[in-house]
């Protein structure tokens, strides 16, 4: 036997078949033996009956695109060690009153009531990647733009544009939070009528806060941003010993150089989100605009004030 063992270990070509270690894992075991295909076997008692071959065909498809989501059990499972508390939190609620589940994808009309009693948030379908602008400016009314298509199963892990995925696990969850909501609606209001310029810097400060933040609690470095928390092979790398992390200062945050192909190189670390929200407070006040805003939450809409 122990010979054996050593064969096994120094023989190159010996290659141990892949096996799956989750349940989700389940989707690539898929590998179906045609002996019996009543399409292939012309001694099937179906084979010369084209409507019994067609719905088994149909019946078979199902079976073939039924998948564990895969993504959503494997985020699920990662929330427990990397997720903030206020995710955690709101994740539970999700599953309890509005279908969360690794069997179903929420309607973006439900997540909307849902937010509105937590938040006052509202979530609007969007057909893609907005520009900055736009996206900005919504948030300023508590409305956030959620995509409806989903990222292609080739690469569940990642995906370098927002999907249904990265909105309903990774940004829903988090605007149920008031301190988090405030935070985001405030960069929504200190982008109104603002310069390109300036839009530029707070698109980049809401990058390293709302879609990839870190945040301390309770001694220990936590995910909050919405792609950190949509993309499992980003959640890990975040919070890993390979990407380099800063205590978060809007003024360096907003000129941090970053790309959106892949995943980060550095990270921004809150105090908290009421730190966050203070700091983004003092940098938004040295923003030069000729006016002042405030929002009106009975009408729903923007107050313009003349600067004194
Ligand atoms: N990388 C994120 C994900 O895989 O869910 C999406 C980021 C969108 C800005
Ligand atoms: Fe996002």
């Amino acid at each position: 036997i122990k010979r054996i063992a050593e064969d096994v270990r120094t023989t190159k070509e010996v290659k141990v078949h892949w096996f799956p270690k989750q349940i989700a894992e389940l989707d690539k075991c898929h590998h179906l033996v045609n002996k019996f295909d009543p399409d292939l076997d012309q001694d099937h008692p179906g084979f010369s009956d084209p409507v019994y071959r067609q719905r088994r065909k149909m019946i078979g498809e199902i079976a073939f695109r039924y998948r564990q989501r895969e993504v959503y059990v494997t985020l699920r499972e990662l929330y427990n060690s990397h997720a903030c508390s206020e995710h955690l939190e709101a994740f539970q609620l999700l599953e309890k009153h509005c279908g969360y589940s690794p069997d179903n994808i929420p309607q973006l009309e439900d997540v909307s009531r849902f937010l509105r009693e937590r938040t006052g948030f509202l979530v609007r379908p969007v057909a893609g990647l907005l520009s900055a602008r736009d996206f900005l400016t919504s948030l300023a009314f508590r409305v956030f733009q959620c995509t409806q298509y989903i990222r292609h199963s080739s690469s569940p892990m990642h995906s370098p544009e927002p999907d249904c995925i990265h909105e309903l696990l990774g940004h829903i969850p988090m605007l149920a939070g008031r301190t988090f909501a405030q935070f985001s609606q405030n960069i929504g209001l200190a982008s109104l009528g603002a310069s390109d310029e300036d839009i530029e810097k707070l698109s980049t400060l809401y990058w390293f806060t709302v879609e990839f933040g870190l945040c301390k609690q309770n001694g220990e470095i936590k995910a909050y941003g919405a792609g950190l928390l949509s993309s499992y092979g980003e959640l890990v790398h975040s919070l890993s010993e390979d990407p380099e992390r800063r205590v978060f200062e809007p003024d360096a945050a907003s000129v941090e150089p970053y790309q959106d192909q892949n995943y980060q190189s550095v990270y921004f670390v809150s105090e908290s989100f009421l730190d966050a929200k203070e700091k983004l407070r003092a940098y938004v006040a040295g923003i030069k605009r000729p006016f002042s805003v405030r929002y009106d939450p009975y009408t729903s809409s923007v107050e313009v004030l003349d600067n004194p």
